[in-house]
């Protein structure tokens, strides 16, 4: 089964660029920085997280931080890019939607602009792999065919999703926004809200989003990370294109979504290690699952989570006793739920329909 997860293709809708962050550059960059600015960093504190097996959501908000602080320059947001593309694409990932918070740091010349201008290079600078992030006119060439016709180089399509931290005023939710239509035309595809559930408050970044849709952007929010009702009340009348978590839900939720037929991205790993589902077995895949509502599994952060993609496969395989063909199944439906356009949909349904027919 492992062998299974790892080789069949995959599509990963929910992973933050930051938190997959390659364990090996986390630990070079921030032992740098301990060498350099004493005060910037805790180093064995990093060490000590990264090791540990459960962490609160606290713990995991801190971690970020910790991450956040290693990134001192514009080639390193792209160096992180370039080896996050590399990583999944390694693990059979042939659609990625890798999301990432613009963030400004005058202290090093960084703007939002030049934050997303930075994680673009890191899309142009993969070499070992063939990266698809320029959306195409209906008529182009069809990147993934290639792959169907025996080519063997590996190949990943990406997609942008700009996030807006729980942190951020409605002011800089809306150039988040703005940004992402600007940058329409290097993937960018949707936004996402994501930062610490304890934060903020849903009217802050209400305007933004509304104004995102408006303007055609896809929009996932990360829901029910914490018991929130009234909040999760909220964002599923807002009627999100997906929604990321759904751990706190109550019945009147589940109500909503299933008629709202709102498809989830579920993190395995993560629920489980920041206890927002306290076992396995009670997670709510199972439930979703069951009653057919559209699920994607994703990894959230690879590299906060010690997980992969094959990993989580791997995982919901044993946990909900599911074989080798629900698994390809459920991969094949994730494509569904993408939100690149129809040309990018096509080409993936016709990709998996060429891998199934091999692989039986
Ligand atoms: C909520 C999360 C998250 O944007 O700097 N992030 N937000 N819940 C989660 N699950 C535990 N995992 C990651 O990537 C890191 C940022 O993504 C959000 C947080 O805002 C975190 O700071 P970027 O690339």
């Amino acid at each position: 089964m492992e062998e299974w997860c790892e080789s069949m293709p995959k599509v990963e809708l929910h992973a933050h660029l930051n938190g997959s962050i390659r364990v090996s550059t986390l630990l070079e960059l921030a032992k740098a920085l301990n060498e350099t600015q004493r005060d910037a960093i805790n180093f064995s504190q990093m060490k000590h997280v990264i090791k540990k097996k459960a962490l609160s959501l606290t713990e995991v908000f801190h971690m970020f931080d910790l991450i956040h602080n290693v990134i001192t320059d514009h080639s390193i947001v792209t160096r992180i890019t370039k080896e996050v593309i590399e990583d999944f694409a390694s693990d059979n990932v042939v659609y990625l939607e890798l999301r990432t918070t613009p963030k400004r740091n005058d202290s090093i010349g960084m703007s939002k602009r030049s934050y997303v201008d930075a994680v673009i290079e890191g899309l142009k600078s993969v070499s070992s792999v063939d990266v698809d992030f320029i959306p195409k006119t209906e008529d182009s060439r069809s990147f993934i065919s290639d792959k169907c016709n025996g080519n063997s180089r590996k190949r990943i399509i990406v997609r942008l999703i700009l996030s807006i931290d729980r942190r951020e005023t409605t002011e800089a939710a809306m150039e988040t926004v703005k940004l992402a239509l600007e940058m329409r035309h290097f993937g960018v595809v949707g936004i996402d809200l994501s930062g610490n559930p304890k934060t903020g408050d849903w009217t802050t970044y209400l305007p933004a989003l509304k104004f995102a849709r408006e303007q055609g952007l896809k929009v996932t929010l990360h829901c029910g990370e914490i018991k929130n009702p009234k909040e999760i009340k909220n964002m599923l009348d807002f009627h999100p294109q997906r929604i990321g978590h759904a751990c706190f839900f109550e019945d009147e939720h589940w109500k909503m979504m299933k008629s709202s037929k709102t498809p989830v991205e579920i993190c395995l790993t993560s629920n489980i290690r920041t206890f927002s589902v306290p076992s396995i077995d009670v997670h709510h895949f199972a439930y979703l699952y069951e009653e057919k509502h559209p699920l994607v599994l994703c990894t959230d952060d690879t590299c906060v989570f010690t997980t992969s993609l094959s990993k989580e496969y791997k995982y919901a395989a044993d946990s909900f006793g599911l074989g080798k063909w629900d698994m390809l199944e459920l991969s094949r439906n994730a494509v569904e739920h993408i939100f690149a356009d129809n040309g990018v949909k096509n080409d993936l349904r016709k990709y998996f329909n060429s891998v199934s027919k091999n692989m039986e």
